[in-house]
């Protein structure tokens, strides 16, 4: 398992665990850095200080010159005053190493001269030679100490402020003073509340003209593992409040301030007009303005107020509800290939496509297609991988499960270069990508997806390679290669959904636009990519089982159809078997019938003619996008076996 993990990061789809290093600054009320010195830092490791008592500050200096800023750049933590001698500052400064070479720092405090007084530090000083003893005595001597400026740079300065800490409708601390730049991060704890930006003068409503909103997240968990975070962009003050109107959190006085004046519009002063404000407003959008995060799950943009349900998202394989997240652990497609993957995908990309003088625009359309899909898929394949070999599934299947899954996403990875390495060869323009969302809260719903999009990949590649073997025959390999890896996944992610795998006549061929239009409307975040191919996205179909026979196999759908697309005659649907064969049922009080000789994993969309015969023509009478359904086959017992 470990080695499967490495190569997902050695592929760098996951952040590396590099070893983080604390470091005390001034506990005790001491002029110390604790440890003083932080020996063996490699490369991606990171230091985080810690401020207490005083005001203290970390700066990077030369080794000749100990109190002085280090010429050409170096970071600075900014000061961080704070009272006590034993409680950290809720805010730190964190610095990544990137080479074993020396680090010299050094409060840059001058009240009380703290460099002077002994107050520096290294990471990887050498043993001899310019040690960090050496150091602390160049420093003694060192003339007033001066600092780059006042607000951080070179590393992350980043604040916590608790959202209703220990029931209580408050956030803590209420009221910051805190530097540009530093990143501010709201921890949610249990109860249903949000963080909203408002002016000063209209407390409980959101400030006109945009400003942040983390949504509403509801947690029976403290802290529930939800963050909200966003960078302090300017000096100018930011009010926020909590936008719940169940028990009027923002009247009772669960508001808050950044960067509030000492006198005239204080924070006391904002405090006294909340609890007067008038019933608090929801904000249009959610997540805005800063980043909504469930211990480290990116939770993306919706179009309309995000309800976040932190104790569904938590609640793992057991719970149904449906939470869409957007996630990307995975290389853009225009990167060099990462010979990493090459032992876990059985090779790499071929060292020849045996690529002809020219495409045709056909050929080029379809593989622009085909990498649309393929950043798709790979996106979803490698999210849900790494929660199978290392996440929170990863007890629920058997090691030659998981091994496999692995192995078949980084064969994805390899098979998407057949389609950018042949577009950037012929100077082709690659799709622009797209951020999705995915219901992925349970097992169940991350298997159902794949065989979804598998589904649509493996009808597509026999679409194209049907295509191709006229106007490109060069693609029919490399495509024949593809669709053997897609089939082998499906049959696999059949098993882990405990459905019997369909027979090989059901794939069947799908349409490029619509295949386009169900992806669009299911998993491609709206506007992320608005112009990621030229189709038109067709408006969604949703089939539910209506009816079934004696012996469980669905005989009636309910077809649930945009109100957009009614009013057009007599509806249909257009269902496809076996190599692209169509058969139409009438939609009749929104009801109709699953043709007899149709099952597995069965497609259809909503026409309002029968006059096309195959999918290319289907394409242009489409009225939806296609759905996809579930009918069982017709055996009378899943063991028999077939006797000729
Ligand atoms: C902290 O020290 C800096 C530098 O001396 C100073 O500018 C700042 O006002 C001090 N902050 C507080 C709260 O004392
Ligand atoms: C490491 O590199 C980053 C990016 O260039 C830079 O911001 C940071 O200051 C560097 N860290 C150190 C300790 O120099
Ligand atoms: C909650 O409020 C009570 C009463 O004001 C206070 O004593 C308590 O410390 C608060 N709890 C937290 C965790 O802030
Ligand atoms: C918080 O607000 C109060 C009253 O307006 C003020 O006295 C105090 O200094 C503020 N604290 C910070 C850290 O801004
Ligand atoms: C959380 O509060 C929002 C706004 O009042 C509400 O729409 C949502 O249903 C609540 N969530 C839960 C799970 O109660
Ligand atoms: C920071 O600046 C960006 C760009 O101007 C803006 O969209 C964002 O809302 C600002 N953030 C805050 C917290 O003001
Ligand atoms: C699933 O989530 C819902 C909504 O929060 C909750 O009511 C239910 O108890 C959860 N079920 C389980 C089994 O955790
Ligand atoms: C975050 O992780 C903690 C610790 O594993 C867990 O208790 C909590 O439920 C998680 N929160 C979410 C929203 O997944
Ligand atoms: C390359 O293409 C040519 C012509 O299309 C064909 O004759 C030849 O067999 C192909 N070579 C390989 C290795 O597929
Ligand atoms: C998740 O995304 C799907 C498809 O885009 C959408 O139908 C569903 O309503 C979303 N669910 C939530 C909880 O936002
Ligand atoms: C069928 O749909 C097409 C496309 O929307 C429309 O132009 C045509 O009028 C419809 N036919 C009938 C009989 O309504
Ligand atoms: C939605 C979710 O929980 N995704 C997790 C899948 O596993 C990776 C790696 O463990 C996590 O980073 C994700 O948060």
């Amino acid at each position: 398992m470990k080695s499967l993990c490495f190569r997902f990061v050695a592929l760098g789809f996951s952040a590396v665990s590099a070893f983080n290093w604390d470091v005390d600054v001034g506990s005790g009320g001491k002029l110390t850095f604790e440890p003083s010195t932080i020996a063996a830092a490699v490369p991606g490791d990171t230091v985080t200080y810690h401020f207490f008592a005083k005001n203290h500050s970390v700066v990077q200096s030369s080794f000749q010159q100990p109190c002085q800023p280090l010429a050409g750049g170096g970071f600075f933590s900014g000061f961080t005053p704070n009272p006590s001698q034993t409680d950290p500052s809720r805010t730190t400064f964190t610095i990544t190493i990137n080479a074993t070479t020396p680090i010299w720092v050094y409060c840059g405090q001058t009240n009380g001269n703290h460099c002077q007084n002994g107050m520096v530090h290294s990471i990887n000083a050498p043993s001899t030679g310019n040690t960090f003893d050496a150091f602390a005595a160049l420093a003694k001597n060192a003339p007033t100490s001066t600092v780059p400026g006042l607000n951080p740079i070179g590393g992350l300065r980043q604040t916590t402020i608790d959202v209703g800490p220990g029931g209580n409708l408050t956030y803590f601390p209420p009221n910051i003073t805190e530097l540009v730049g530093t990143e501010v991060i709201y921890n949610f704890n249990a109860k249903n509340h949000s963080v909203v930006q408002s002016s000063f003068a209209d407390p409980c409503h959101p400030q006109q003209g945009g400003g942040f909103s983390s949504g509403f997240v509801q947690t029976s968990q403290s802290p529930a593992g939800v963050t909200f975070s966003f960078t302090i962009n300017d000096t100018k003050p930011i009010w926020f409040y909590c936008a719940q109107t169940t028990k009027n959190h923002c009247q009772s006085g669960m508001v808050g301030s950044i960067n509030a004046p000492p006198t005239g519009n204080t924070f006391d002063a904002f405090l006294a007009l909340a609890l007067k404000a008038s019933t608090s407003t929801i904000g249009p959008l959610a997540p805005v303005g800063g980043t909504l995060e469930a211990n480290g799950t990116v939770i993306g943009l919706e179009s309309g107020t995000v309800v976040f349900n932190a104790d569904a998202f938590s609640a793992g394989a057991s719970n149904t509800t449906e939470t869409n997240a957007t996630i990307s652990h995975v290389p853009p497609p225009d990167s060099p290939w990462n010979p990493n993957a090459a032992p876990e995908a059985g090779g790499a990309p071929p060292a020849s496509y045996n690529w002809t003088s020219t495409i045709t625009d056909d050929g080029t359309s379809l593989l622009q297609y085909l990498l649309f899909l393929d950043n798709l898929l790979l996106d979803f394949l490698v999210e849900g991988t790494l929660n199978l070999t290392s996440g929170r599934w990863s007890n629920l299947y058997p090691p030659t499960i998981v091994n496999s899954m692995n192995g078949m996403t980084v064969q994805t990875y390899v098979h998407r270069y057949a389609s950018s390495d042949s577009l950037t060869h012929y100077s082709k323009s690659l799709p622009a990508q797209c951020k999705y969302s995915y219901p992925i809260q349970t097992v169940d719903d991350w298997s159902a997806t794949a065989l979804i999009i598998l589904g649509l990949e493996t009808a597509s590649i026999i679409d194209i390679i049907t295509q191709v073997a006229v106007s490109d025959p060069w693609m029919v390999p490399v495509l024949s290669s593809a669709l053997g890896s897609k089939a082998r996944m499906s049959g696999l992610v059949n098993m882990m959904h405990n459905k019997a795998a369909a027979p090989a006549v059901r794939e069947s061929t799908i349409a490029p636009q619509l295949a386009y239009s169900y992806l669009m409307n299911h998993y491609v975040v709206p506007n992320s990519c608005s112009n990621a191919l030229p189709y038109t996205v067709l408006p969604p179909l949703q089939m539910t089982a209506q009816s079934t026979d004696s012996t469980g196999r669905l005989t009636d759908v309910k077809a649930n159809i945009p109100s957009s697309v009614n009013g057009q005659g007599q509806m249909y649907l257009a269902w496809w078997g076996a190599w692209g064969t169509l058969e139409y049922t009438a939609i009749n009080n929104g009801g109709a019938s699953v043709p007899s000789d149709l099952y597995g994993y069965v497609w259809a969309c909503v026409t309002n003619a029968t006059t096309a015969t195959n999918m290319n023509s289907l394409a242009g009478i489409a009225l939806t996008a296609p759905d996809m359904i579930w009918v069982h086959g017709p055996e009378t017992s899943q063991n028999s076996v077939l006797k000729l």
